[in-house]
């Protein structure tokens, strides 16, 4: 019987990510997911753990020891990761840059880019060791063009695409997939994060379908099922209502 695989999620406490574990779980992959709230960690483990293996860590990506602390300290069982899903991330604020707030701009830069490269220092030297392994490293639209405001968060996701470039480039000896995964407007508590609780946040999803957490959870689960010799790069995806990052098709 083939062993089954193990998945590493980071931010599996809501949006995407936890879409992404719902969905791996359903095909029998064995689950290590990540966040800072535990009592939302603890309930998606008692739900999922009914489909498949699963195991919670809980740490914040800003910090660099806690994160590779957290992740050399798995089990035996989980200690092999076949697949990184490099989903922990968020904006803060939507501000023009000559007003825009320090706190925000540290937030994005540290948990989206910093963030990103210390969960995979961490769990790279298992892949090369093993010569396998699939990496998907959600960016966002934003990683690819730039809207009124967007500035920094634009930024942080530019950068995680130019990341997710190096990595393959790096990676190829080793037979390493690597994907990035750009959506544009998904349903999300992202939002509710930008705005920090405004009421604002519950504009933005008015009018038009957004993506759903699971359209992309599906697209990442076709990635990473796809046969050996084949890797899905860059995928770029929008609601069908969504033309670019400032062309949303809304009713009145
Ligand atoms: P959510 O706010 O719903 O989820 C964000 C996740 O990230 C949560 O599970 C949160 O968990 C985790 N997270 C946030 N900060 C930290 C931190 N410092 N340390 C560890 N975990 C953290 O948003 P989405 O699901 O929408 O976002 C997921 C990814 O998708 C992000 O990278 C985002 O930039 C990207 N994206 C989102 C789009 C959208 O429109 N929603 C579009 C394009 C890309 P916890 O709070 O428990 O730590
Ligand atoms: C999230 C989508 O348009 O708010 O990355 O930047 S957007």
């Amino acid at each position: 019987m083939n062993k089954r695989k193990v998945a590493l999620i980071t931010g599996a406490t809501s949006g995407i990510g936890r879409a992404t574990a719902e969905e791996f779980a359903k095909h029998g992959i064995n689950l290590i997911l990540c966040g800072r709230r535990q009592q939302r960690l603890d309930s998606i483990e008692k739900t999922l753990s009914k489909q498949t293996e699963v195991y919670t860590l809980n740490f914040d990506v800003r910090n660099r020891e806690k994160t590779l602390e957290s992740i050399t300290s798995l089990p035996e069982e989980f200690k092999d990761i076949d697949i990184l899903i490099n989903n922990a991330g968020n904006a803060h604020g939507l501000d023009p840059i000559q007003s825009g707030n320090l706190d925000d701009w540290d937030a994005m830069m540290d948990i989206n880019v910093k963030g990103l490269l210390y969960v995979s220092k961490a769990v790279i030297p298992g892949m090369t060791e093993r010569q396998s392994g699939h990496i998907i490293n959600i960016g966002s639209s934003a990683g690819k063009e730039v809207y009124p405001n967007g500035n920094v968060y634009c930024g942080s996701k530019h950068a995680v695409l130019a990341i997710t470039e190096g990595m393959r480039i790096d990676l190829n000896p080793f037979g390493i997939k690597v994907t990035a995964i750009n959506p544009g407007l998904v349903e999300t508590e992202f939002s509710e994060v930008r705005f920090k609780g405004d009421a604002m946040a519950d504009n933005v999803y008015k009018g038009y379908k957004a993506l759903q957490a699971e359209d992309v959870a599906e697209v990442i689960y076709f990635a990473i099922s796809r046969p050996v010799h084949v890797n899905i790069a860059d995928v770029l995806m929008f609601c069908t209502a969504q033309a670019s990052s400032t062309i949303v098709k809304k009713s009145q």
